[in-house]
């Protein structure tokens, strides 16, 4: 083919205008992003929003990585991330602001419905039926939190996930959730909170496990006002993780440092890189240095306060949006006029976007206060302090949705003589609504709920076989991996000897190690796998092995998977099942059942205390079918125990928040769960040798609670009851009884004071008379009955 010197330049002409509007796009995004800091500071400062944090300081970097993020990849970052959410187009100006002013509606905040603070992003998983979406075509975001660091366990899943859609047979089909695994998990995170445990057992992990995780670190200097040699050896995060470097011949790492405010020497520097991790799933660690904050930290402070008159001269010098000006007019990309021009326009834009979402936000409390004054003056209440308060209500010129609701709350208190029903009828009207707002998605509510999974009951061959505890899970196992293509399970020793106590024994021989594996001793790591497998669509079984060691795993369970659904407003799902043997072993750290600590953690969770495998089996059908999460506590004890092996393992599903009756009685009712119901059955087995009849009630989910009520129908009968557990007093026995007492109205039909029997406030020595001294046994049991009935 001949090509003229014209067509040659004509080429040449066209790619360079590419460049350059490229360029100058990047520049305008940094532009607004940086007006959208300098706005939403001050209206913290004015008192419209509460609090501000703000991603001044990174707009570069950012408007630089965004260009690699594509469909498919997903996003585990932290609050300073907006002008990467600009850029990769998942938020704009309005949504922004409307976040800073907590507008509780999902049209106007679509990452939270003002649950979050400002700058906490999110992107659907499920559509509003609980089904996945395509998330190989579009770019997602986890949902983001304030703890430092709480962004990297998740992170080490997300990536996982691609690693697992590529490798594994199965999960081929799926192309809807993963391009054969192409995608990378952007983590980002700042420089001082790479000092939290979660950086350093992910980047450990994520070096072994040879997954596309890509850490970005914001490196700022600081953390708050501590510089960073208070936070890191050597002062730089890429000189501590040095020997963390893969080479030809080992794991590990790559490890990049970039500059901040050198837009092209990052763009240079980032696209091969981010192409290789695609390719290779090699894990990267990109420390971004010589970043600044030019507004400081937060809204609450000023960073003259910490940092040198040096140190502010050369933030202002080195601003990567002063920097990346300088370049472009250097590089005869624009003129300063040009570039002028952009800043101009880009605060426009910002002003009207901003307030656009202040007018959504504050228009319907404004017709609440004008519906309120209506109200008042359509009746024909004078009260002086009624209507100081409707005078108070209707100046405040940022009212809020309290205000309206403390005014018609404090008038009712006073009205006397008129009608209130009018007013009353609006405040509960009020109220109505704001529980929607305010009070909504803990769990699923659509046909994902677990609680709406139809309960089918276990079938029983005639010839049904006897086999130990651990058999039913084992065979069940089998089952289910033969038939969910999307169940993984992982923790320590799940995958080669199949854990523990053997549920998994032989299936990672039949299933494949990419399916039930092995993983190091991280229980914290191990639940932010589960947690990022879930979110990208997977069915992820994650292993704590013992109850007592699911301390280290917590952080991650309560404050990002608990609150997954609620904080966005039932936009993400996150269906991860942790499971966990406990109860009853011995001494110190092998014996615990901290059930309240978990209780009071985990709401968000359901929380399953099965007393045998065949109720844990039915228990794991029915959150399988759901997209709620969940924690299963299989008896310690009970594996060697013998049942009988049901014929539909795979499809009988135990309700959650319906109790058993396991034997039934008229004098008074024991409630407990998992391994202490065989206490409580010998005891109620030996009072009925004293012509004491026990009516034995197994709750089998703590979350939920009985939800129909069933308790107090046990205690209208018997009018006694005990709840017995060998958590501390306390703990989950005083759940019970809160439970039964208040929510049930279980106190109207008591004949003597109620009770609870729990463990000691110790934990328990070590061997049989250790645990026999400190938790709860059958005699403990028999006695205290005893007493009830003599009273
Ligand atoms: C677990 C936890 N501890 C403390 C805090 C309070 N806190 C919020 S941001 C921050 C500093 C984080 O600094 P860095 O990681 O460098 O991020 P930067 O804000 O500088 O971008 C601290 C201590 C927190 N949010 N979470
Ligand atoms: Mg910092």
């Amino acid at each position: 083919m001949h090509t003229t010197n014209n067509e040659i330049a004509l080429d040449e002409k066209l790619s360079f205008d590419n460049f350059r509007n490229e360029v100058l796009k990047d520049y305008r995004f940094a532009c607004v992003s940086r007006e959208i800091s300098l706005l939403g500071r001050k209206e913290v400062l004015t008192g419209k929003a509460k609090f501000g944090i703000f991603g001044d300081g990174k707009e570069v970097a950012q408007v630089a990585v965004a260009k690699f993020f594509k469909p498919g990849d997903f996003r585990a970052g932290y609050y300073r991330d907006q002008t990467f959410m600009l850029a990769s187009g998942i938020t704009n100006v309005e949504q922004y602001f409307a976040q800073l002013y907590s507008d509780p509606h999902i049209e106007n905040d679509p990452f939270s419905a003002g649950r979050q603070m400002n700058a906490h992003f999110v992107t659907k998983n499920v559509d509003a039926n609980g089904e996945w979406l395509a998330l190989a075509n579009q770019k997602n975001t986890s949902s983001d939190m304030a703890p430092t660091a709480s962004q990297m366990p998740r992170a080490l899943g997300l990536a996982l996930a691609s690693k697992l859609f590529r490798n594994t047979g199965e999960l081929k089909e799926f192309s809807a959730l993963s391009n054969n695994g192409n995608e990378i998990c952007f983590c980002t995170i700042g420089d001082a909170s790479t000092s939290e445990g979660h950086f350093w057992e992910t980047v450990n992990a994520a070096g072994v496990l040879q997954v596309p995780l890509a850490i970005f670190v914001w490196d700022d200097g600081y953390g708050i006002s501590v510089p960073k040699k208070y936070q890191t050896t050597k002062a730089s995060i890429s000189e501590a993780l040095s020997g963390m470097q893969k080479t030809p011949d080992t794991n590990g790492m790559d490890i990049y440092k970039l500059k901040g405010w050198d837009y092209a020497g990052m763009c240079e520097v980032l696209e091969p890189a981010l192409q290789k991790m695609r390719d290779t799933h090699i894990p990267a660690l990109f420390h971004v240095e010589e970043i600044t904050q030019p507004q400081g930290h937060s809204t609450s402070g000023s960073h003259e306060r910490y940092k040198s008159p040096e140190r502010l001269a050369w933030e202002k010098e080195w601003d990567c949006i002063k920097q990346m000006k300088d370049w472009i007019v250097e590089n005869t990309l624009a003129t300063e006029e040009e570039l002028n021009d952009i800043q101009d326009e880009a605060r426009e834009y910002v002003k009207n976007g901003k307030q656009k979402a202040w007018e959504r936000y504050i228009s319907p409390i404004q017709a609440q206060v004008a519906k309120t004054v209506e109200l008042f003056n359509a009746t024909a209440i004078k009260d002086p302090e009624i209507k100081n308060i409707i005078t108070e209500l209707t100046i405040n010129r940022e009212p809020m949705r309290r205000d309206v609701l403390k005014a018609l709350s404090r008038s009712l208190d006073i009205i006397n003589g008129e009608d209130p029903s009018a007013i009353r009828n609006y405040y509960n009207e009020l109220k109505k609504l704001n529980a929607g707002l305010y009070n909504t998605f803990l769990y699923n509510q659509g046909p994902k709920s677990a609680l709406n999974v139809a309960p089918i009951k276990a079938w029983y061959d005639e010839d049904a076989k006897i086999v130990n505890g651990y058999e039913v899970l084992n065979k069940y196992f089998d089952e289910l991996f033969a038939t969910n293509k999307k169940v993984v399970a992982f923790g320590e020793d799940v995958g080669f000897i199949g854990d523990v106590n053997q549920g998994f024994s032989g299936l990672q021989l039949k299933y494949g190690e990419q399916r039930i594996f092995d993983t190091g001793i991280r229980e914290l790591t191990i639940m932010g796998q589960g947690i990022g497998l879930a979110l990208r669509g997977l069915r992820p079984i994650a292993e704590i092995q013992y109850l007592d060691y699911l301390l280290y795993g917590l952080q991650p369970l309560s404050d990002d998977l608990s609150t997954t659904h609620f904080r966005t407003v039932g936009q993400q799902s996150c269906p991860l099942i942790v499971r966990t043997r406990g109860h009853r072993l011995e001494g110190i750290w092998h014996s615990g059942s901290p059930m309240g600590m978990l209780l009071n953690a985990l709401r968000g969770m359901y929380i399953c205390v099965p007393r045998n495998m065949v109720q844990a089996v039915g228990m794991y059908n029915t959150l399988l079918q759901s997209n709620d999460p969940g924690l299963m506590i299989e008896c310690l004890n009970g594996y060697r125990l013998k049942e009988k092996l049901p014929s539909n393992l795979l499809a009988y599903s135990v309700p959650l928040g319906i109790p058993e009756i396991i034997k039934e009685g008229d004098d008074i009712t024991l409630v407990s769960y998992g391994s202490t119901l065989r206490i409580v059955v010998d005891a109620a087995e030996r009072l009925e040798k004293l012509n004491i009849s026990c009516e034995v009630v197994d709750v089998q989910t703590l979350l939920p609670f009985d939800i129909h009520h069933a308790i107090v129908g046990s205690l209208k009968k018997t009018s006694r009851i005990v709840f017995v557990d060998e958590d501390v007093p306390g703990g989950a026995a005083a759940y019970m009884f809160n439970k039964v007492m208040e929510e049930q109205s279980g106190y109207k039909y008591l004949d003597v004071a109620p009770r609870t029997i729990t463990a000691k406030a110790h934990r328990p020595s070590y061997g049989s008379d250790g645990d026999y001294f400190s938790k709860p046994n059958a005699e403990d049991v028999v006695a205290v009955v005893k007493e009830m009935m003599s009273e």
